[in-house]
């Protein structure tokens, strides 16, 4: 006869794996950047992170985990807002996530992109497990919880209808803001280059090397993609880079010699505070 197990095996204290459309999203949000944003406030409001801004759904097991790697110099102000209105939107949508802050130590000319492959490495450092890695401004909200926070089988544009381009997509090849690839989408296009000083061409040649390895971006509906952006003025040592027009002419050429495989930088502190893990980090200067 068939004997029932009176004994729960060892994996009983497993949760079952998170549905694919998490339940108790609210849809669109209300996003402001008028009240005061005390650094104690966000840590109050949100008790379930755990050191280093790391989080895992009690109820369920997710079948990603997530990086979110942010480029990073001074803006405290931008990531304060940041930190409250994202773990409240990536804890509902039942994600077992990380926040990096990726810091770029002193004042020479900033690079994004450079500071998001030191981002994918250091993160894969922290927790081998990572296999899916979004890449946040740390200026951008998004206006709706359904925008969810996860991979696909192709790269994916997140932040697609902004505020401040009127809600819509500026350009087709627009890859900006927001982003996110696995670990495997990272590595066939060989990270992202790391010669793109100061402002602007970076994504597009992101977008240039996802194009060239055969992948298709991905975008969620326009009425769901939406975000605020914090407004700022252009930040000292981030001036509009004059290369970049011809830079993105020459992805073919330049993405296999410059990427992931190619980057060099030393780690200068590692920080775990209570909502993100801060990494500081010199990636040198322009040649
Ligand atoms: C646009 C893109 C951004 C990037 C950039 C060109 C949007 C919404 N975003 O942003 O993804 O392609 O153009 O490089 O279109 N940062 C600092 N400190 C600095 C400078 C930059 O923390 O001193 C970080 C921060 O996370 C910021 C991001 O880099 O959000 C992009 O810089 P930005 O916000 O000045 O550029 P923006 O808004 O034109
Ligand atoms: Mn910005």
């Amino acid at each position: 006869p068939e004997v029932p197990s009176a004994q729960p095996g060892p994996t009983a204290s497993v949760p079952p794996p998170c549905p694919d459309l998490p339940p108790g999203l609210v849809g669109r949000l209300l996003i402001e950047f008028t009240s005061p944003m005390p650094l104690e406030r966000v840590q109050r409001e949100n008790p379930g992170v755990l050191l280093g801004g790391r989080y895992t759904p009690p109820d369920c097991t997710p079948a990603q985990t997530v990086a979110v790697i942010i480029p990073f110099r001074h803006r405290e102000h931008h990531l304060r807002y940041w930190l409250h209105y994202l773990h409240p939107i990536l804890r509902r949508q039942r994600l077992r996530y990380g926040v990096y802050v990726i810091n770029q130590h002193g004042e020479d000319t900033f690079n994004r992109a450079k500071l998001l492959n030191v981002g994918f490495l250091e993160a894969l450092k922290e927790d081998a497990a990572y296999d899916c890695f979004i890449f946040s401004d740390v200026d951008l909200i998004p206006m709706d919880d359904r925008n969810l926070y996860r991979c696909g089988d192709q790269p994916r544009h997140f932040a697609i209808a902004m505020d401040k381009f009127g809600f819509r997509l500026p350009y087709a090849g627009y890859f900006g803001g927001v982003s996110g690839l696995s670990k495997a989408q990272f590595l066939r296009i060989n990270g992202f280059p790391n010669e793109y000083w100061g402002w602007g061409g970076e994504d597009d040649d992101i977008f240039n090397r996802i194009s060239l390895t055969g992948m298709k971006i991905s975008r969620p509906d326009i009425r769901i993609g939406r975000y605020r952006m914090i407004k700022h003025d252009r930040d000292k040592h981030n001036e509009p880079n004059p290369q970049r027009f011809t830079k993105i002419q020459n992805t073919k050429l330049t993405m296999k010699r410059d990427g992931i495989g190619s980057v060099r930088y030393q780690v200068l502190e590692v920080s775990r505070q209570p909502l993100f893990t801060n990494i500081t980090v010199d990636i040198g200067r322009p040649p």
